[in-house]
Order: structure tokens, then C-alpha cells, then sequence
């Protein structure tokens, strides 16, 4: 019988990622992909989109620029990711996915869990094996942050993706131990 830790030199014989918190700075983590909380214009805006733009370079933006005009003229809906490369960051890619934003009298819940799938999904389409997210939606769309944690974690431990790694970067300490409670 083959040796299972042979055929799967990422050490994951059950094809689920493994799962790390970190307390940190999106635009500075050494990962293969970061993930942007982007809004569906592409085109930039505050917190993490805003701090990746900046940092990343005017690159990141023109390649957005491009998507928009060959695919999301329309814009990105909301709950899908798309990539570019990464700039001057660390990463070599950016993958942008846009959260929704709170309601309180609607679940949007499934289209923030679409938000980890699909940049999962992009990430294995890229060949990424470290992908670092955000707390995607828990900043200027007012998702609650423990909810959003809790979807961010059960969503990426059950998904099925070639990435070996999925870190979330937390920027401070409330976000860290939402997070904390469900990792670990
Ligand atoms: N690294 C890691 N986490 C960060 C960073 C950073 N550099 N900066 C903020 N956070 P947000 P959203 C945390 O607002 O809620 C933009 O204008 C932050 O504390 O960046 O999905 C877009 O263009 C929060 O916990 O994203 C959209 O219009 C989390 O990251 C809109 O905001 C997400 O906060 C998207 O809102």
C-alpha cells in the first residue's frame, strides 16, 4: 500500500488545509496569495483594500482596471474573487473577493462563506499553497466580528483545496481572539 505521507508531500492526508492566527498587517505576510476585502468596483477604497493599494503599487489597480473592462463592467459580485498579481508586496498574488455588507434582518452569511471558497478557489487555480485572509466584511461592512470569525473558520476547514496553508491575519488584539476561539 502507498504511504500516504509520500503522496501528499504538503503533509495533509485529508486535503484540508492547515489553519494558523496571526496578529499582523495583510500587506506585509509572506504568503503565496492575499486576499483583499475588496468592494465590487475593483478600484480601491479604505482598511485592507485601501492598505494593499497603497503598499502594493499602482500596478495592482491597473490590472483591476483591465478585469473591470474585459469581465466586471458591471462590477465583482459580491461573494466572488478574482486575481492580480501583487506588486510590491511580498505575495506574489492578490486575490480580491467582496464581502457583504451586514444586514441585520438578512442572512448574508453563505455569500461571506462564498467570499473564503472562492478565493480558495482561485488560490488552487494559481497553484498558491499559503493563502493569507482578512476578517473579510468585519471592518466598514459591519459584519460582527465574531460571527464573521466563526464563518471565516468553519467555511476554511471544510474546504477541499490543494492550498496547505490558510493564515488569517488579524489587525488587533478583539479581532485576534475572535478568531482565536475557533483555531486552535
Ligand atoms: N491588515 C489586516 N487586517 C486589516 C488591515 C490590514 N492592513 N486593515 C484593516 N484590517 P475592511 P470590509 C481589518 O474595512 O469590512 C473598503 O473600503 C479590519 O480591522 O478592510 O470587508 C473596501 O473598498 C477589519 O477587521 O473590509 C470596501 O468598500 C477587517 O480587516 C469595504 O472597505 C476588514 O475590514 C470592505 O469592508
Amino acid at each position: 500500500m502507498p504511504n500516504p505521507t509520500h503522496s501528499d508531500p504538503g503533509g495533509r492526508p485529508d486535503g484540508r488545509p492547515r489553519l494558523t492566527i496571526v496578529r499582523g498587517d495583510i500587506t506585509e505576510q509572506d504568503a503565496d496569495a492575499v486576499v483583499n476585502a475588496a468592494n465590487s468596483s475593483l478600484l480601491g477604497g479604505g482598511g485592507v483594500d485601501g492598505a494593499i493599494h497603497r503598499k502594493g503599487g499602482p500596478d495592482i489597480l491597473a490590472e483591476c482596471r483591465d478585469l473591470r473592462a474585459s469581465q466586471y463592467g458591471k462590477g465583482l459580485p459580491t461573494g466572488r474573487a478574482v486575481a492580480t498579481t501583487a506588486g510590491r508586496l511580498p505575495a506574489r498574488w492578490v486575490i480580491h473577493t467582496v464581502g457583504p455588507v451586514w444586514a441585520k434582518n438578512e442572512d448574508r452569511s453563505e455569500l461571506l462563506a462564498s467570499c473564503y471558497r472562492e478565493s480558495l478557489r482561485v488560490a488552487g487555480e494559481l497553484g498558491a499553497r499559503t493563502v493569507a485572509f482578512p476578517a473579510v466584511s468585519t471592518g466598514v461592512y459591519g459584519w460582527p466580528l465574531e460571527d464573521g470569525a466563526r464563518i471565516a473558520v468553519e467555511t476554511v476547514r471544510e474546504a477541499e483545496t490543494a492550498v496547505e496553508e490558510v493564515r488569517f491575519v488579524l489587525f488587533d488584539e478583539r479581532a485576534y481572539a475572535a478568531f482565536a476561539q475557533h483555531v486552535g
